[in-house]
């Protein structure tokens, strides 16, 4: 009798953990707050393991080594390289970048001695004149630097990042070019609609509570409407007004920024799939970017992503799938976004 049911014990946990129906628990998620919450210590906490992140230096996992100097930020940068097209303007957009934050913020405090978590940028704060807002700082130690100019040939020239080198795609520092209208200049296969459009009206408050509160069940409509038509929505507006590294779709990671970025725009979708039962889970569009007929395809074509969809990190980090990162407090993932 005591045999049998020690059996019973043993094969129900063998059981469990090979089918996979054992998840962690997330009882107590960590919070991810906005920049100017953290406060200078918790800037300065950040700021530093980004710099730390250049030091591990090594040859980019799984991919060929393009550049031998390359570090591990480099790797991570990579990684978005490589996803360019499975990630962007697809049904894996959204999850395949909230896997990404949830790597790199791993990478951070695995291996550069960082204690806390990512942050993002609120910028409904400062959507009345993005350019001069207070979290670009000058500041040596924590500050994210103020706007370049042509004569530093739009290069950071103050705040933490000042002195770091890239290297993909060649060797440079980093890049900024604030552009109110970044629609002016075509980019993409597609005309723009809207060439006067200035990108800070999709950054306000009034957007935000659109994007989190419309759309229901309908994640075509949700992810379309933050991409945009013809690719003139908050997404794109909020990387092209940054000019520089942070314009170019393929190495936007290259500036720290695009963490604090991606990060707000992780925290619209979390906000969303509160807002209501049938966001929660809600995947649509197809793996294949469709490019060439943007305005049928927005989020793609061919097979649909689904819930079983994997989402690759290259060896930078465990792939997972989609139904892994639905939810942030899921045990998969255990965060949530401080309002
Ligand atoms: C890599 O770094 C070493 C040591 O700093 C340097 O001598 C070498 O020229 C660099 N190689 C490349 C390709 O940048
Ligand atoms: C966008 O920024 C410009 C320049 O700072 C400002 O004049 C304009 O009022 C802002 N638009 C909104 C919607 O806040
Ligand atoms: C360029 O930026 C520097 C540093 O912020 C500033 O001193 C200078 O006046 C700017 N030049 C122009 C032409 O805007
Ligand atoms: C910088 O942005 C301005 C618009 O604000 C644009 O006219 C200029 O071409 C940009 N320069 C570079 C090098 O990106
Ligand atoms: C979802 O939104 C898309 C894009 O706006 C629309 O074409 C589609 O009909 C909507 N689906 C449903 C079920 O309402
Ligand atoms: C973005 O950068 C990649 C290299 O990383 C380059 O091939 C591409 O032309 C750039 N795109 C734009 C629009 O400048
Ligand atoms: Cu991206």
């Amino acid at each position: 009798m005591v045999r049998l049911f020690a059996l019973a014990l043993l094969s129900t946990c063998i059981f469990g953990l090979s089918s996979g129906t054992v998840t962690p628990k997330c009882k107590q998620p960590a919070v991810r707050k906005e920049w100017r919450a953290l406060g200078p210590d918790g800037q300065k906490a950040f700021t530093d393991a980004i710099k730390a992140s250049i030091c591990y230096f090594g040859a980019t996992p799984d991919l060929p080594p393009i550049q031998v100097n390359s570090s591990r930020y480099d790797d991570v940068v990579y990684v978005h390289m490589d996803a360019v097209n499975s990630a962007h303007f697809t049904g894996r957009f959204l999850p395949w970048h909230r896997l990404f934050l949830h790597t790199m913020e791993g990478l951070l405090r695995d291996q550069c001695g960082y204690k806390g978590y990512l942050t993002y940028w609120d910028w409904t704060i400062d959507s009345h004149d993005i350019k001069h807002s207070p979290i670009f700082n000058a500041d040596p130690a924590v500050g994210l630097g103020t706007f370049p100019n042509e004569t530093t040939n739009f290069e950071l020239s103050n705040g933490a990042f000042r002195d770091i080198i890239r290297a993909y795609p060649t060797a440079h520092h980093i890049q900024r070019n604030y552009t109110l209208r970044p629609f002016e200049i075509q980019i993409f296969p597609w005309t723009f609609n809207l060439p006067n459009k200035e990108a800070n009206t999709t950054q306000t408050t009034a957007e935000y509570i659109k994007l989190t509160t419309s759309f229901i069940g309908n994640f075509t409509a949700f992810q379309a409407y933050m991409d945009g038509f013809r690719a003139e929505g908050l997404h794109n507006a909020a990387h092209l007004s940054l000019g520089g590294d942070m314009a170019n779709i393929s190495h936007s990671p290259n500036d720290p920024l695009f963490f604090l970025l991606h990060s707000q725009l992780d925290r619209v979708w979390a906000a969303w799939q509160a807002h209501n039962r049938r966001n929660r889970n809600a995947i649509a569009g197809g793996v294949d970017q469709d490019l060439n007929d943007f305005d049928a395809h927005p989020l793609g074509t061919g097979t649909p992503v689904t819930g079983d969809t994997v989402l690759y990190m290259a060896g930078i980090g465990q792939d997972a799938t989609v139904n892994n990162v639905f939810s942030t407090t899921g045990g998969y993932l255990c965060y949530e976004y401080a309002t």
